[in-house]
């Protein structure tokens, strides 16, 4: 008896032992370590706005152009209704976050009544030359709890001094001028289009600039961190500095999409530029993530003749997959028409994308799941696979270090029928993931669904609808330990 009891207490004094050991091992668990470059406390924010709305809207509205020459003559300017609460309450209906407005486009013509020009709004017949379009804007998305970005085109059909260091103190003023009129911004947009032909002031002449050196950005953006701080305010062009372009305009990053990129190699002319910018590049030495602009329609400004050709729901689906669902964020161009309110056509189109997310991919089958790791950091339930599915964002998966290769298991409460499957990796440690595969278990074998290659701030993987209730997630290649912070199944 007594034997026994001291086998006994034995076994219970080693089980004591080994959880402490566990538990003081698991609190002693660090971090993962960052994997340089990573995003600013601003470009986190502008990864989670995720969609975003474009407005076109200016003098081409009225001549039915795409680009101004810039000798329109602002009485052209004359929107009968401009109701930027209606684009606001569509947009947001929608579940976009932001509004990038055209404030100046090409041809020079300001929607707000700058102090320094006279080719603007307040030349217009719009409310006698009392109208303010960003205003109306700014005070509509502030209403709305929607977030303001502005266009402010570089190249300026219009002045007399373009080409010339005169003009770059005047765009100075006016970038000046918005910011603090109309602040904050989320976001700028220094449009790529430069040079050319154009009014000048009367010269009608082609001038041609230097895109890398002309407008001297850092300069320009150092003054802009007076007004309104820099970190909180993201500039868009096609080389960053905090945005890149995405390489083209119908809709689409890269399969492989990394948030880094080497800015040096983006100067515009380069070949292949197109394609870098589309994919980024897995050692690039900045966090400049792609953003995807694109029209809903054929052209950036409102043309009546292009009324039937509005993208249906389906098709901006497909591009929400190729954009918000390969981690890029979505600038989607809604025209107002010359009344000033969104067509319906476009309106009927945006509220059946909307109906379309809600369907698609708004049951989420993984709430109610179980995970399970090949490999957990530190044994540590704080890195365990449950912390993808427990809806913050703020906890995630991870590998030991030097486990660049594992997987982990969704189990769900029973067997049903997916097609898309969300993983998001937690990007505040860098993008990390190269290469992943998705696999359901079909019988007693796993068939494999897709493999892919970066996932980023959100992946959204479109497979041939399965039944199961069991899918794998393997990453098979990652730059350091995978970390992801979030799965979800539809
Ligand atoms: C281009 C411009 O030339 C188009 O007019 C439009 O504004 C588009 C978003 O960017 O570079």
């Amino acid at each position: 008896m007594k034997k026994w009891r001291i086998i006994w207490l034995n076994y219970a004094a080693t089980v004591f032992c080994n959880v402490l050991f566990f538990q003081l091992q698991a609190q002693n668990v660090k971090e993962p370590a960052p994997v340089y470059p990573v995003p600013t406390e601003a470009q986190l924010k502008w990864h989670e706005m995720e969609m975003n709305a474009f407005i076109h809207f200016t003098i081409n509205t009225f001549t039915d152009k795409e680009w101004g020459y810039g000798d329109e003559n602002p009485a052209l300017f004359n929107p009968s209704g401009v109701d930027a609460p209606q684009w606001v309450a569509e947009l947001k209906n929608a579940g976009f976050k932001g509004l990038i407005l055209t404030a100046k486009h090409h041809d020079g013509f300001a929607l707000w009544p700058s102090k320094y020009t006279s080719h603007s709004i307040k030349n217009s017949p719009y409310k006698n030359g009392k109208g303010d379009i960003v205003k109306e804007v700014s005070d509509a998305v502030k209403k709305g709890g929607l977030k303001l970005g502005l266009y402010l085109s570089p190249w300026d059909r219009n002045h007399a001094g373009y080409g010339t260091g005169s003009y770059i103190t005047y765009y100075r003023k006016q970038l000046s001028e918005l910011i603090k009129n109309y602040g904050p911004l989320f976001e700028v947009w220094f449009d790529g289009a430069n040079g050319g032909d154009g009014f000048y002031g009367g010269r009608r002449e082609a001038r041609k600039i230097n895109g890398a050196t002309y407008y001297n950005w850092p300069a320009t953006i150092k003054m802009v961190d007076r007004i309104q701080p820099k970190p909180e305010i993201l500039f868009f062009s096609d080389a960053g500095p905090d945005i890149r372009w995405v390489g083209n305009e119908e809709g689409h990053v890269g399969r492989t999409n990394w948030n880094n990129i080497t800015p040096d190699t983006l100067y515009a002319g380069k070949s292949g530029i197109n394609s870098l910018l589309n994919t980024g590049s897995e050692n690039g030495s900045q966090w400049i993530p792609a953003e995807t602009d694109v029209s809903i329609r054929p052209g950036w400004f409102y043309h009546a003749r292009e009324g039937a050709k509005v993208k249906t729901p389906e098709k901006l689906f497909d591009i929400y997959l190729s954009s918000v669902g390969r981690g890029s964020t979505l600038l989607l161009n809604i025209p107002p028409d010359r009344t000033g309110r969104f067509h319906e056509n476009d309106v009927a189109s945006l509220r059946g994308f909307k109906e379309l997310l809600n369907r698609r991919l708004g049951t989420n089958l993984a709430k109610k799941s179980k995970l399970t790791a090949s490999n957990t950091r530190g044994k540590n339930p704080r890195f365990a696979g449950s912390a993808m599915t427990d809806g913050n964002k703020e906890t995630y998966w991870a590998t030991d270090d030097g486990v660049t290769s594992a997987s982990f298991e969704i189990e769900l409460d029973n067997q049903k029928t997916f097609q898309y499957i969300l993983l998001q990796e937690y990007i505040r440690l860098g993008q990390r993931v190269k290469s992943f595969t998705i696999e359901a278990l079909q019988g007693s074998d796993w068939k494999l669904l897709a493999e892919e290659t970066t996932i980023g701030y959100k992946r959204i993987v479109n497979v041939t609808p399965v039944t199961t209730q069991k899918i794998r997630v393997t990453i098979t290649a990652s730059k350091a330990c995978p970390l992801i912070s979030n799965v979800e199944v539809f």
